[in-house]
């Protein structure tokens, strides 16, 4: 399917962090190999003046979500460390970019770029009603990311070039992508944008 963007459409890259690449503290089997394939829907999206939305996971050291205080994850993304940096590689363009920082109180845990953030309203500022959402990790963030938009009455679009799933069981990537698509996302790739 051929989708043309326009001025309602923003990009949504979703947790593009050292600590979830290869190396980092919470890998995702794969992670970098997003990078490349987002960089191109940045500089595409950058060039028609769309706006780009960053999320990051950025966690007080004691957060709820890490093993030895409640949850299950190996500590990670610790605000200010350089596990929470972005990729080196991941083009940050200089205007219309916002930065979306979430998790980031002690006793919550935000999978959702839309949980306790300022997302939904600086999308709807904006006029925004399609997102088009990539990043990692399919089977956690990326997927609640694109929920939660679909809840809040955006049109998603699943960047299936520019994602990859932590799969902590087998086949947990693929029933997130179902789960998505039940819920009315719609996958696409590079190719078919115009
Ligand atoms: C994520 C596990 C824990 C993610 C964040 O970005 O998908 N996964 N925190
Ligand atoms: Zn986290």
């Amino acid at each position: 399917m051929k989708v043309k963007l326009t001025k309602f459409d923003a990009l949504i890259v979703v947790d593009v962090q050292k600590d979830f690449m290869p190396g980092g503290a919470l890998p995702v089997p794969e992670g970098d190999k997003v990078v490349k394939p987002l960089n191109q829907y940045i500089e595409l999206f950058s060039e028609k003046g769309l706006p780009v939305f960053f999320t990051r996971d950025w966690h007080p050291k004691d957060h709820i979500s890490f093993k030895g205080h409640g949850g299950v994850w190996p500590p990670h993304c610790v605000q200010d460390t350089e596990g929470a940096q972005f990729h080196p590689d991941l083009i940050i363009p200089s205007d219309n970019k916002f930065i979306i920082s979430k998790g980031t109180s002690r006793d919550f845990d935000a999978y959702s770029g839309f949980q306790g953030t300022t997302l939904d309203s600086l999308l709807k500022e904006r006029g925004i009603r399609r997102i088009f959402v990539g990043g990692v990790a399919t089977d956690y963030c990326v997927k609640n990311t694109v929920l939660g938009g679909i809840n809040l009455g955006y049109f998603a679009f699943l960047l299936l070039d520019a994602i990859k799933g932590v799969d902590v069981k087998p086949g947990d990537s693929e029933k997130a992508i179902e789960e998505m698509l039940n819920a009315g996302a719609v996958c696409l790739t590079y190719q078919e944008l115009e």
